[in-house]
């Protein structure tokens, strides 16, 4: 008889989004005509800009002509893009290989994919509160034990609160893998060199492996921040990072993201190039390749018009991101993050519940956040704003709280 894989059973909870989409369905359908303005989901808005298009275009136009079509591709990617990549990389000061790189559909799936070619025993450490893909994922993978109420057992929560500044210690027992996200969902907090410094000689010294998530990078003004965790010396031995077209060129509906994989990594059981090869060997078993038309637009985005183009419309979310500052500032509300990235993180008024206050605020203000719990325990008694989004929506959105949320 056929058996289910069992480690679905011990999610604790549904998926986040999803779960913030039936609760704003439902109060849709029992409150017809009400205009319900979004900044839950950090998706983007804005149109694709005109070297993007002309690259997709140019992709589409390559497989209308014999001469020029292509079928599928190196699963690893492009290797145009992946050496595209890799100059992204050198004006940072980073080397990379283009074989370090896996181009992807996006840094969803790496991140959630990665734990497979890590043993189960391995003990696993996250932020707290952090993006959900990284516990969940764990959690399916069988790297976790049970739900105790809304932790696992066997995951090392790393709190991140206003005491830390949002960015945690490093653990004090032996952990083996250790998702770090910056610029971080959902906290806006940006990493520092000496607090990633921190984590690279504690994973050097225990022989842990950091996940990098660095989806945001390109949200960082401050040029005293690290965009890229191999920004660190020592990095490269001990950490994989993963990036996406997504945030940065507004490829969250056309699919593109890339892994770095580095040789150096070791792990108590894999010499140089072992890790790397196991992802190689993963990809071209579980994955076809990135869309080729997507990967011409990528080439696009990171030319030098196509990187100037679309700082364009980061500056546009990150003016959103200070309006909303503002004004949820001088209502009196304690906001974080929303200067190096396009979150922000604000301490719900009276301690109320995240769950709670997401009520409140879709019924009092019609505006969609997210709640603060959906990414943790320590996220609790917060919620996250989302920066995305057409400015008049922005806008109307901000008034709306400011005359209708009653706090
Ligand atoms: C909604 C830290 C958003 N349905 O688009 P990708 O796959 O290249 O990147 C996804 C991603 C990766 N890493 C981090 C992220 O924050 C995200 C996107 N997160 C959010 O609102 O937190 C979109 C979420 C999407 C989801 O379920 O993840």
């Amino acid at each position: 008889m056929v058996r289910i894989n069992e480690n679905y059973d011990k999610l604790a909870s549904s998926y986040l989004f999803p779960e913030i989409a039936r609760r704003t369905k439902n109060f849709s359908e029992k409150n017809s005509g009400v205009k319900i303005l979004r900044l839950g989901i950090g998706n983007t808005t804005e149109p694709l800009t005109p070297t993007v298009i002309k690259g997709l275009k140019s992709g589409v136009e390559k497989l209308a002509d014999v001469k020029t079509y292509t079928g599928y591709g190196d699963e690893q990617g492009d290797l145009r893009l992946r050496k595209a990549i890799c100059e992204l990389y050198a004006r940072l000061g980073v080397s990379l290989e283009h074989d370090e790189v896996f181009v992807s559909d996006g840094a969803k799936p790496d991140s959630a994919n990665i734990q497979s070619i890590f043993n189960t025993a391995s003990v696993i450490a996250v932020q707290d509160p952090a993006y959900p893909v990284y516990v969940d994922s764990n959690v399916i993978g069988g790297h976790t034990g049970k739900a105790n109420g809304v932790v696992y057992e066997k995951i090392v929560y790393m709190p991140c609160n206003e005491e830390n500044g949002f960015f945690p210690q490093v653990p004090k027992e032996k952990v083996d893998l250790i998702y770090l996200c910056s610029p971080n969902n959902p906290t806006g907090a940006v990493a520092t060199k000496e607090q990633l410094k921190g984590f690279v000689d504690y994973a050097t010294k225990n022989k842990a492996i950091i996940i990098f998530d660095s989806a945001y990078s390109s949200y960082i003004s401050d040029k005293s921040l690290p965009k890229s965790i191999y920004e660190i010396s020592g990095a490269k031995d001990c950490a994989i990072e993963i990036n996406s077209f997504s945030k940065s060129a507004g490829f969250t509906g056309v699919r593109l993201g890339w892994c770095i994989v580095p040789k150096n990594l070791i792990a108590e059981d894999a010499p140089f190039g072992k890790i790397n090869s196991l992802w190689n060997r993963r990809q071209t078993t579980m994955f076809n390749g990135a869309s080729n038309i997507a990967q011409e637009g990528g080439l696009a985005a990171l030319t030098e018009e196509g990187l100037q183009e679309n700082q364009g419309i980061i500056e546009y979310y990150m003016e959103n991101a200070r309006i909303i500052h503002s004004a949820l500032s001088e209502m009196g509300l304690k906001v974080y993050g929303g200067i190096n990235a396009p979150y922000l993180w604000v301490k719900t008024p009276n301690n109320m519940k995240s769950w709670e206050f997401f009520d409140k605020m879709l019924s009092e203000a019609h505006v969609v956040i997210t709640p603060g719990s959906g990414f943790g325990p320590s996220g609790e008694g917060y919620f996250r704003v989302s920066a995305f989004g057409h400015r008049e929506n922005i806008v109307e959105a901000v008034n709306n709280i400011k005359n209708n949320l009653k706090i």
